[in-house]
């Protein structure tokens, strides 16, 4: 699905502002912020633990010179699920709170009028959704004990109140928590691009178009110099003298695609690159690559969950001076916003679903195959162009260890299924979580592993000179599968400002004293090709005893101020940078 662009074909008004929103049915309508999630823009309590429907409301405007051009109301992301009525007509519903939807209005709205827009979210998450909720049961870190006749009392009548916990570790943020936008094309329009490139220059392209206008496609330079043309929906041109995008700062070279059909046209920038795995190597452009970057959470004060360009250039900037190269959209796709500016900055990304929260039980999977392929093909379709996009992540830590049968019958039709889905055809994981890795049937099968482990924090924790050992052992058998390994997550919770001489957890110094331990245990192995502390930023989460205020696991604050960890890393990874430049 293309991004919404003004040019000289295609307008865009944006419908960011402030809405009118209800959290039930009846009460009054009051103001709120789009986009953004609603949970924190109110003091009281009702919209933080919110469960269910909502209400957002405007009057939209289609301008009167709009007559005669196709218009399309395109959502970036509601959270969870949306319905959208016009004039109070439901003119379409979307299931998902991470990926665009959009309908086309033109009959709808008349230029020139007004229209009464109403969306209606509902954040419930349950064993139907992506990311799971608990039905009410243990929050995820909760600390129900199990079995006590009054906890349990107490658990079903939270369910019957219709209490609805994430059983994951983030806020379950909701609402319109991306941009809103009308936008035109003409009659006759470019509905998709899909753009595979090699080393060697060679662009195949194809273009997916309404209508029986010529198409055209014009591959311009960072210049704005003809590189190639080619003529017609599908073709293969041939850019000489090809400059890579490669993934450092500086050299991430973009080129434009050009496209024309009829009155239409539509600017996509690209990359040349190829992305490889071989034997224990993961290679970009034929060399070897290293993953070094902390994962992310779309996550701050006052917008939770919202999408917020300042924060996201924040954010990459900071990546910057941490001489970080990647992170992982954990855990559900990002904003798009962020995909282009990491195709600028060079910046890979492992673009992963909302699969997070599903454990292991008998009907392993609860029926979810099918939706879960939706969102995949979804996800891969909005961005199988980004340069930056070099692994599709299926998930989250599944149970994988206690139905290890059932766990690879659900996952690797998944697998298969991103392996067929995208033209670029990228490496695929499943990010694994701390278990009995020796009953394993999936993560092995993956093309990169991407282990997130716990030694010295959850496991034996305190303990950094027993943790190095079993990190050590866990490793050695890793190296056996012959394939790469990347240590996607390990961290420890650390409260910024608190100090201590002798290292103790909690404190700065134990978070610097864990990365250098764990990282000894990295740089011994070859096979292993990436280190993605968890997290960039302290993030909120669900209330539960294990989080006060949020996880405390970031570099950074919740406001992006270094902890000690943060300088720790960026002379580590300045020390990886030079290496790789000097390659
Ligand atoms: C994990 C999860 C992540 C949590 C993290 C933690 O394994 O993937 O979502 O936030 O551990 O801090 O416990």
């Amino acid at each position: 699905m293309l991004y919404p662009q003004i040019n000289s074909a295609r307008a865009v008004m944006d419908l960011s502002g402030i809405w009118q929103f209800r959290l039930r049915e009846g009460d009054n309508w009051q103001s709120i912020a789009v986009p953004a999630s609603y949970n924190d823009q109110s003091p009281d309590a009702a919209f933080r633990d919110h469960t269910g429907k909502v209400w957002y409301r405007k009057r939209i405007a289609c301008p009167a010179f709009f007559a005669g051009q196709r218009a399309v109301l395109r959502f970036d992301a509601v959270t969870h699920s949306a319905r959208v009525f016009l004039n109070g007509k439901e003119v379409c519903a979307h299931r998902g709170g991470f990926l665009p939807f959009e309908i086309e209005v033109t009959d709808l709205i008349r230029p020139g009028e007004e229209a009464e827009l109403l969306v209606e979210a509902d954040n419930r998450i349950d064993h139907t959704t992506l990311p799971i909720g608990t039905e009410g049961d243990t929050a995820f870190f909760g600390s129900d004990n199990p079995g006590i006749t009054s906890v349990e009392a107490g658990k079903r009548l939270r369910r019957e109140n219709g209490v609805n916990l994430p059983a994951f570790d983030f806020f379950n943020y909701a609402g319109i928590n991306r941009p809103v936008r009308l936008y035109t094309t003409p009659a006759e329009y470019i509905r998709d691009i899909t753009l595979v490139t090699k080393m060697t220059g060679e662009v195949r392209y194809r273009v997916d178009a309404e209508g029986t206008g010529e198409i055209r496609v014009t591959v311009l330079d960072a210049q704005g110099r003809t590189a190639a043309e080619g003529k017609g929906a599908e073709g293969i041109l041939n850019i000489p003298e090809p400059r890579l995008w490669e993934p450092r700062p500086g050299t991430p070279y973009l080129y434009t695609a050009h496209v024309t059909c009829g009155a239409d046209e539509y600017d996509l920038p690209f990359g040349i690159r190829e992305v490889k795995v071989e034997g224990t190597k993961f290679l970009i452009n034929g060399k070897p690559f290293r993953f070094h970057g902390p994962c992310r959470h779309e996550d701050s004060p006052f917008r939770g969950r919202g999408m917020d360009q300042c924060l996201n250039m924040t954010d990459i900037n900071l990546y910057r001076w941490l001489h970080a190269n990647c992170f992982r959209t954990s855990h559900y796709p990002y904003a798009e916003e962020i995909y282009d500016l990491c195709d600028r900055e060079g910046i890979v990304i492992v673009d992963e679903t909302p699969a997070v929260g599903m454990w292991a039980d008998e009907n392993y999977g609860w029926g979810l195959g099918e939706y879960h392929a939706q969102v995949l093909r979804d996800m891969i379709a909005r961005d199988k162009n980004h340069p930056c996009v070099v692994v599709w992540s299926l998930g989250n830590e599944p149970g994988t260890d206690t139905y290890p049968e059932k766990a690879r019958d659900y996952w690797m039709p998944l697998y298969r299924l991103a392996h067929r889905t995208d033209p670029q055809d990228r490496p695929v994981t499943l990010v694994g979580c701390q278990n009995i890795y020796e009953k394993d049937r999936t993560i092995p099968e993956m093309d990169v592993v991407f282990i997130n482990r716990y030694y010295g924090w959850y496991n034996l924790s305190g303990d950094l000179e027993t943790a190095k050992y079993a990190f050590r052992m866990e490793l050695d058998w890793w190296k056996d599968k012959n394939k790469p390994v990347v240590l996607s997550e390990y961290g420890a919770d650390t409260i910024a400002g608190l100090h201590g001489a002798a290292a103790e957890m909690f404190t700065e110094e134990f978070q610097v004293e864990f990365y250098r331990a764990m990282s000894e245990c990295l740089d011994e192995r070859d096979f292993v090709v990436g280190e993605m502390p968890w997290n960039f930023a302290d993030f909120n989460t669900c209330q539960g005893p294990m989080r006060p205020g949020g996880n405390r696991k970031g570099l950074f604050t919740r406001d992006r101020r270094p902890k000690m960890a943060a300088h720790w890393f960026r002379g580590r990874w300045a020390e990886m940078e030079k290496r790789e430049e000097g390659r």
